[in-house]
């Protein structure tokens, strides 16, 4: 599977450091909305679910976690544990997020407002939506 990851420069001097994304520029789309995962309860699994439209960057900007990415033909697991790397998640790829450090804070960066109707929270659903789109 393609796995895009996007480098953020960092912006560091002897104060510490700093990670500036600018919409269009560093990622590429317009960011409607930003949320943040955290004090994420330990084994815990989230996600589960696909988007049909939504495009998202996620950033573990504090500890770690992964990522598992699922395309209905493949799927890949990615750790995020950089506070300047962004994953870039597409529409359509199944997604579950596991393996939370205590400290992990995991950013979200989203090219849309919140709506649940682009949510697909079953599986054999997003197998049947995709099938649909070829
Ligand atoms: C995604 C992964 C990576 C809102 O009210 N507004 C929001 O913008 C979001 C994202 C969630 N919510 C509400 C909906 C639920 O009652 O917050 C609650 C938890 O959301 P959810 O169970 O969907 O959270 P995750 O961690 O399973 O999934 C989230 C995003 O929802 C999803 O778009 O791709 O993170």
């Amino acid at each position: 599977m393609n796995i895009l990851k996007y480098q953020f420069p960092i912006h560091g001097d002897e104060r510490g450091k700093l990670v500036a994304i600018e919409e269009q520029n560093d990622i590429p789309f317009i960011i409607r909305r930003v949320y943040y995962v955290y004090d994420t309860v330990q084994g815990v699994r989230r996600g589960y679910h696909a988007h049909k439209n939504l495009q998202q960057i996620l950033i573990c900007v504090k500890g770690s976690c992964k990522i598992l990415l699922d395309n209905g033909h493949e799927k890949a697991v990615v750790l995020l544990d950089k506070a300047d790397e962004g994953l870039y998640l597409a529409n359509n790829i199944w997604r579950e997020m596991f393996d939370f450090s205590e400290d992990a804070v995991l950013m979200v960066l989203a090219s849309e407002k919140y709506d649940e109707n682009d949510y697909i929270r079953d599986y054999d659903e997003f197998i049947r939506f995709i099938s649909e789109q070829q």
